[in-house]
Parts: structure tokens; sequence; C-alpha cells
């Protein structure tokens, strides 16, 4: 295991990333894979951490001054030994292949553990959205899509949103999707609901968050009424999160964005969130002026030059991560567990370190990876599929409820896989575990393809 990695890492230095997403992976496989001598002759390591294909592409497009930039685009193929490559597509300046790789390394994972006929994928471009106009966004998206379309498909590859993909981005990539192929289907997901969108995918991630940490409260037969939380975010994840946790009696101390966060020890209740629902999807502008309208709350700008985030200095119950990849280091890990933070539960993919994994683990907190805490998104993806593929919608109730199920379904393969290896409580190695052998048991029986 050892030399795999070394290899991985020998032949793609610069992909830090996708490294540490390899590496905490294989750290808890490890036992698995003594037990499966198969797994090792058939190199399965060494298959699972190759994409099945790379595509990277160049994005030219003209702002509305006239003038031309080049972006690149990517989109990862990683794994279809379940289904067609399913994942979303991130627009951030800070895209690079190794961003794009451990996303779709950990989407195959994660869909894996929905039980939906998903593969895993991942795609993207380092295009900055912010700041532009919905017209350069639109001329964006035709371009990024003029290219894409030949490799995607509703029964091959079906991206849907991620950072910076939204309903809007979906609509222009949808359009030109349809006009350059002559189709209509459901080559994406997180479509608007008039034109063959599913009833609860905006709300999913972050309901399927709320979801999955009420169950982990559940095991210690606590509920999350009264529970204070810093959700860090204020984007689709993180708005449905907090939604969902006032729903269900928590109390939203923080949010944040790339330029700072705001602290209102009053909560953050249902109509201060409308207006960051306003503030950030109808105005796209920045967290800051929450305190414009609210001045009791405090707004602390980011600082690149601290060694800490602050956001995770305040004392509270709860934390879900809805940001960005390690927004959470051991530093930030050590001090809420300090401030007695009880539970960790991931709308962000990989926002914690691998040494503040290790600080979660070994204090026994309820700590909920991305990985299955989050995946009521592509879980409700899924579930437009499959309405799509029947040409019928299902109503809000039907599927909510089986989002709700999804996820209890999730934490309990989590937990059955981690106590079959004797890891009882770690939630990591167990959607590690149950990811991994799903995959690899449909490669075995699919053959050397
Ligand atoms: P959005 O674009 O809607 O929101 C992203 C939020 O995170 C914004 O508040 C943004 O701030 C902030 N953010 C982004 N990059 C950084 C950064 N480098 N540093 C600090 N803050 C940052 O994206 P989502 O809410 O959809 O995604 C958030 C996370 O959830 C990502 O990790 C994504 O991969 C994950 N996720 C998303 C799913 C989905 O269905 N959308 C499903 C599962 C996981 P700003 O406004 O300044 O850009
Ligand atoms: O990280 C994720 O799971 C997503 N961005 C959602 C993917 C999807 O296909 O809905």
């Amino acid at each position: 295991m050892d030399s795999i990695l070394a290899k991985i890492i020998q032949r793609d230095p610069e992909q830090k990333e996708f490294h540490q997403a390899v590496q905490e992976v294989m750290e808890t496989v490890r036992p698995v894979l003594e037990r499966n001598p198969e797994f090792r002759k058939q190199a399965i390591l060494e298959r699972i951490v190759e994409p099945e294909r790379v595509i990277m592409f160049r994005v030219p497009w003209m702002d509305d001054q006239g003038q031309v930039h080049v972006n690149r685009g990517f989109r990862v193929e990683m794994n279809s030994a379940i289904g067609p490559y399913k994942g979303g597509l991130r627009f951030h300046p800070s895209v690079t292949l190794s961003i794009i790789k451990f996303l779709a390394s950990e989407q195959v994972f994660k869909n894996s553990l929905t039980t939906l006929q998903m593969g895993g994928g991942k795609g993207g471009a380092d295009f900055d959205p912010k700041g532009r106009s919905d017209a350069e966004v639109m001329r964006f998206c035709q371009a990024f899509m003029a290219e894409l379309q030949r490799h995607i498909g509703p029964d091959t590859d079906v991206p849907a949103g991620d950072i910076g993909v939204g309903a809007r981005e979906i609509g222009y990539l949808f359009g030109m999707y349809k006009k350059l192929r002559n189709e209509f289907t459901g080559v994406l997901t997180g479509k608007s609901l008039a034109w063959g969108g599913s009833l609860i995918r905006p709300e999913a991630t972050g309901y399927g968050v709320v979801y999955f940490a009420a169950e982990m409260l559940g095991t210690r037969g606590e509920t999350l009424e009264g529970k204070t939380c810093l959700v860090s975010g204020s984007g689709n994840v993180a708005q449905f999160t907090a939604e969902k946790l006032l729903e269900l009696g928590g109390k939203v101390l923080t949010l944040s964005d790339s330029s700072g966060y705001i602290f209102d020890e009053e909560g953050i209740d249902a109509e201060k969130l409308e207006h960051v629902k306003d503030i950030k999807n109808i105005r796209r502008g920045r967290i800051r002026e929450y305190c414009e309208k609210y001045p009791q709350a405090i707004y602390v700008e980011t600082d690149p030059g601290l060694d800490y985030n602050p956001i995770w200095t305040h004392s509270a119950d709860c934390a879900m991560p809805s940001a960005t990849q390690n927004e959470i280091n051991e530093k930030d890990a050590q001090t809420m567990i300090n401030n007695g933070v009880q539970l960790v539960c991931e709308g962000a993919n990989m926002p914690s370190s691998p040494s503040a994994v290790d600080i979660f683990v070994e204090n026994h907190i309820l700590y909920g990876p991305s990985k299955a805490a989050n995946a009521g998104g592509v879980a409700v993806s899924g579930l437009e599929m499959a309405q799509n593929s029947m040409r019928l919608k299902w109503p809000r109730e039907e599927v909510d409820s089986r989002l709700k199920q999804i996820m209890h379904c999730i934490h309990t393969t989590c937990v059955d896989a981690s106590a079959e290896y004797g890891l009882q409580g770690n939630y990591a190695a167990g959607a590690n575990i149950a990811g991994f052998v799903n995959v690899v048991n449909a490669m075995l029986d699919q053959g050397l393809v």
C-alpha cells in the first residue's frame, strides 16, 4: 500500500489534495485488504486510484467589454463500476486537476454509499464567477459546454452543481447541451423545477447533513433541540444546513464566505436566514452585509496570515463546516475539542485536514465524514435521474422521505462496517470501508476493464 501511494506521489507530485484524499481512504481500508488477498492479486488499489478518463480543455469566452479570456476546463471520469459517472462541476479560481481528482475520488465512494446506481466523476474550471454579469456567466457556460457535451450523456456522465455552479449555471449549461445535441434528457441534475428538476434537490445536501447529524446524536440518546451550531460557508449547503437546524430546534451562531464570517450570539433565525439568502443568491453580495441589518452581530475579516480559522474559536455544541476543503486544521480541531464541540458533521468535501480528523476520532466526538454526511445532495440527484427516466415528478414529501431514509441507511452502513472491523464509533473508517467494498465488488464482477 505504501509503495502504491509513493508511486502516485512520484507520478504527480503537485497533486496534494488528491494524495490527501487517497491516503485517507487507503489508511482505513488496510484491514479490508488484509482480509481479502484477492483484492491485491487483482491490483484493485492501483486500478481504483487511476481515473478511467481525464478530460482537460480550453474554454475561450468574451467578457462584456469584448476582451477574450481563456480558462481551463476539466472532467475527471473516475469510476463507472456502479453506474454512469456522476458528480458536480466547480467554478472557482482555485480549481486545478488535483482538486478535481480529489473530488472525483471522494465522489466514487460517496455515491456508492447512497446505494443508487451512480459511478463517480467531477469537473469544473478555474473560472471566477464573482463580479461577472449574467451575460458573461452565460457565455462562459456555453463555451464550457461546447466542449463538455461530447463527453457526457444521461447514461454516460451526469454533471451537477458544486461551488460556483448553482441553478443559474445549470440552466445555461443545459440550454447549450440541448441545442448542440438536439435532445432533452436528464444529462444534468440540479435543474429548475419547471424543466426536469426535482423537488428538494436544492435543499438536499444541507438537509441530509442535518439528518445525518441527528442520526449520530440519536446513538447517544440526544437530539439537536437547543444545540448551538457553528456553520461555515453561506452558499447552497450552508443555507439549507442552517434551515434544517432551525427546524429541528438548533441555534445557528455563524456563517461565512471567502472574505470573512459573521457571529450572531442571538442566533441566526429563519427571518435572518431569508436575508442571507437574499444577500447571497439574489444580490450575489458578501456575508458582511448581514451586519448592516443586524448590527448586534460581529463580522471578522479573513486574515490569510493566521495559522487557524477564527470561526472555530467560538464555543458551541456542534460544527457543520460547509465552505471548502481543509477549512479545519489540527489547531482548529484542538480548539473545538477544548471548547466542548461534541459533533462535527461535514457539509463541505474534505473540510478537515487529516490531523484534524485524527483529533476528532481520538477524542471520541461524533464525527460525520463528508462522503457520508453530505451524500444527500448526490442522492437526490440520483432521484432526479430516476424521475427524468420515468418522465414523472414526485411530490416534495416523497423526495424528502426518500432522502431521510437514504441518510438513515448510510448511517447504519457506517456503524455496521466500522463494527465489523472492530472500529466502533469511527464513522470515517466505516464510510470508507463500506463505500470501497461495494465499488471493488462491482469492479471484480465486471472483469479487467
Ligand atoms: P456555493 O458556491 O453555493 O457556496 C460556497 C460557499 O463557500 C460560499 O459561501 C463561498 O464563499 C465559500 N467558499 C468557497 N470557497 C472558499 C474558500 N476557498 N475559502 C473560504 N470560503 C470559500 O457552494 P456549495 O454550498 O454548493 O458548496 C460548499 C461545499 O459543499 C463544497 O465543499 C462542495 O464541494 C460541497 N458539496 C456541495 C454539494 C452540492 O450539492 N452543492 C454536495 C456535496 C458537497 P464566497 O461567496 O466568497 O465564494
Ligand atoms: O459533492 C457532491 O456530492 C456534489 N457536488 C453533488 C453532486 C451531484 O451530482 O449532485
